[in-house]
């Protein structure tokens, strides 16, 4: 009999010198990717990371799988035709704030819609990093950058929104440094079949350094980061006493405080993650009036697109005899040319 070893974070990582910035969140990513894949149990020759152009789409040089390092913005494109040729192939996308909503957002939006099965990674660091720091579509208002040296005028925007508001059917979020939780994240993105999308805050130390601190620092986290589970209120803070719940008469999420004002832990809302209205909820919250929510916020499953297109091209197989290429050049009217 042949026993598959099982494999180490290790035996994912290539022999390639990895080229991130010393202290670069990514390579906190890429450490959690390489045990996600030990534990789910995948196997090098059957996934693939595909990314676009950017320091974080640098990240199929870093795994011992297959890998495309493609051009800004079209990794879905390319991923579309590897799953949809190879449906048995784990495809894996990694894109950046930049590739995957400025240059990538039409080809992020149809990948999102269509719900091809593959896992969508998008370090947001809310900057350019390749480029040498210039805005992005997630950079606050009044952020400087060589591009926007007198302060960025753009509202900024929301990845996980963007992809709701696409479709997506499996929206998660998480921090590049959060080694105990990421790796269920992926884990959970990767069984999920049809398009997982997870947002990464991802610490860029040279162009935005610090720019996530109010809610990744150890000393703010449990005041500032909720992280939900499905079935679970939503609660948060040191002693888990804050939750969030709906403001009576309105359809506004405020934080209350268990034991004040008559708030009892049944007032606060239980996560429910195959409610869109609740994702919708939950991921417009404006910080710092709200923590920063994470964890699998919408997981609702529906048929994947590779699935239904071929069963449309076996439909059709089927209902027509054999084709022949012979018949058909021979088909309808033919002139010999002499
Ligand atoms: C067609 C094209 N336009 C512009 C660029 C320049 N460019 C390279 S990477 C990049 C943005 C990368 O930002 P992001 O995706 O946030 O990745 P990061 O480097 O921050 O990881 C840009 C504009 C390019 N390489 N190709
Ligand atoms: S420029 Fe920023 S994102 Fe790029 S490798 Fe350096 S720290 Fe990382």
């Amino acid at each position: 009999m042949n026993e598959i070893t099982a494999l180490q974070p290790k035996d994912f990582a290539s022999d390639q010198e990895v080229r991130w910035c010393p202290g670069c969140g990514d390579y906190a990513i890429l450490k959690a990717v390489q045990k996600t894949l030990a534990e789910i149990g995948a196997r090098p020759e059957r996934t693939v990371f595909v990314s676009g152009i950017g320091c974080s789409s640098r990240f199929p040089y870093y795994m011992a799988t297959y890998g495309f390092h493609t051009i800004h913005g079209r990794a879905p494109a390319f991923a579309a035709g590897i799953k949809l040729t190879n449906p048995d192939l784990d495809v894996w996308i990694v894109t950046g704030d930049g590739d995957g909503l400025s240059i990538g957002g039409n080809h992020l939006l149809h990948v999102l819609r269509r719900n091809l099965d593959v896992q969508i990674l998008l370090f947001n660091n809310e900057i350019y990093g390749l480029t040498k720091g210039q805005y992005s579509p997630t950079s606050r208002i009044g952020t400087r950058t060589p591009s926007t040296p007198t302060g960025s005028l753009d509202a900024p925007l929301s990845p996980c929104g963007f992809a709701l508001g696409a479709g997506a059917r499996f929206i998660a979020r998480g921090i590049d440094t959060a080694q105990k939780e990421l790796p269920g994240i992926f884990a959970r993105a990767h069984a999920h079949k049809g398009a997982s999308f997870v947002e990464i805050f991802q610490n860029c130390i040279v162009y935005n350094d610090g720019v996530f601190d109010a809610f990744t620092e150890k000393a703010a986290a449990a005041d500032n980061q909720l992280l939900v589970s499905h079935g679970e209120p939503l609660l948060f803070g040191k002693d888990r006493q804050k939750g969030l719940r709906l403001k009576p008469g309105g359809f506004d999420m405020e934080v209350v405080t268990i034991g004040e004002n008559g708030v009892r832990l049944g007032d606060i809302l239980v996560h429910d993650e195959t409610s869109k209205t609740l994702a919708h909820l939950l991921i417009d919250l404006v910080r710092p009036t709200f923590p920063m929510v994470l964890g699998v916020i919408y997981n609702n499953p529906a048929p994947s697109y590779e699935t239904a297109v071929r069963g449309q091209v076996e439909a059709a197989e089927a209902a027509k005899p054999k084709a022949s290429l012979n018949a058909l050049l021979r088909a309808g009217r033919t002139w010999e040319v002499s």
